[in-house]
């Protein structure tokens, strides 16, 4: 087991020097089982080689940067995870840290909390219940391959989305999630994205633009929609028309892993009920934080610090402030984060 940390240790620190790092097979113990990428030569960008993917699902992300595990997450959690978020909605419980968000069209409209009204509940690493999603080992199992062992939990979310309004403002617009984060590097990041029910192009299921994994990040804004934009739903508006899509139609418990750079959004919920589904975002420990100052990233800097500073009555200077709190072992050392 040290000998497979000390090769993804390896692996991590030439991604970090730019190069590919998947022929680092020369850290690999020759006593170990002979995996594929190494009986394959082949260059691995995106994954590391701990025995748990395939062949073809390595390919498979390399290529479209994100990938859909069936059946990943039991019913029994996920009834757990439901029950604890209406609980917070109802305001039963109140864990620190936590950001509650309402759908733009309904901001005005209702005051009083509760499932129906909730769109989004963003940084629950304060309540054990929700957490527990971070931790479940069969999660954590498909985490490592991205991240290497040691794992750090950095952005927890539960999306509720509401039936559209008629105003379209429960899409989420076209974007890459590393807009959000002054952490790198990006290879070594991934989202772990659990459907809570059945969820396809009615209810406002994931789409994907595969691929895009291997641009890099792009500027981001706020859609001018006609019906308003959610807080903090920022997107990209010169991202390729003509670029591939692919609709994530997902069943209960399935879950897809993709890249922070993967350019992706949901659609309306043209249904009565609240799509539902629960995710983290991972980080290697090892990855470390930049200073977002002068870059793309400095406008999400100033709303969500300004944000936070008022919601919790903090100082914080800097957008790593804020993944500085959020951030928590979930497997493994702290290092960097
Ligand atoms: O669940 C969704 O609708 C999309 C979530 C998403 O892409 C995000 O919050 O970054």
């Amino acid at each position: 087991m040290d000998s497979l940390r000390a090769a993804a240790r390896l692996q991590m620190v030439l991604g970090h020097l730019g190069r590919p790092s998947a022929t680092a097979v020369v850290a690999h113990p020759t006593s170990e089982t002979i995996s594929p990428a190494i009986s394959c030569p082949q260059k691995f960008q995106y994954t590391l080689d701990n025995n748990v993917l395939t062949l073809e699902q390595r390919q498979f992300y390399e290529k479209n940067g994100f990938l859909v595990i069936k059946n990943l997450v039991s019913d029994d959690d996920i009834q757990r995870f439901r029950d604890e978020f209406e609980k917070i909605s109802r305001s039963e419980v109140k864990p620190f840290g936590l950001m509650v968000m309402k759908d733009v069209s309904i901001l005005k409209s209702e005051h009083s909390l509760s499932e129906k009204v909730v769109s989004k509940i963003q940084g629950f690493q304060e309540d054990e219940e929700l957490f527990r999603y971070c931790r479940l080992p069969q999660i954590l199992k498909y985490v490592e391959c991205f991240t290497g062992p040691d794992i750090m939990a950095m952005h927890t979310m539960l999306i509720n989305k509401p039936p559209d309004s008629g105003k379209k403002t429960s899409r989420h617009p076209l974007h890459q999630d590393l807009h959000y984060f002054p952490f790198r590097p990006p290879n070594h990041i991934v989202c772990a994205w659990t459907a809570m029910e059945h969820i396809d192009r009615n209810n406002g299921c994931l789409v994907v633009l595969p691929g895009t994994h291997k641009g890099h990040l792009r500027p981001h804004s706020y859609p001018q929609w006609e019906g308003g934009v959610n807080i903090l739903f920022h997107g990209i508006q010169d991202y390729d028309q003509n670029d591939a899509r692919k609709y994530l139609v997902m069943e209960k418990g399935d879950t897809v892993f993709f890249h922070p750079l993967l350019i992706h959004g949901s659609g309306q919920n043209k249904t009565q009920g609240f799509r539902k589904a629960i995710s983290c975002h991972f980080a290697s420990a090892n990855c470390h934080y930049i200073d977002v100052k002068g870059t793309s990233q400095e406008f999400v800097e100033k709303e969500l610090v300004q944000l936070i500073n008022r919601q919790y009555g903090v100082n914080y200077a800097e957008l790593k402030d804020v993944w500085k709190f959020r951030a928590r072992v979930v497997k493994g050392e702290r290092i960097n984060l």
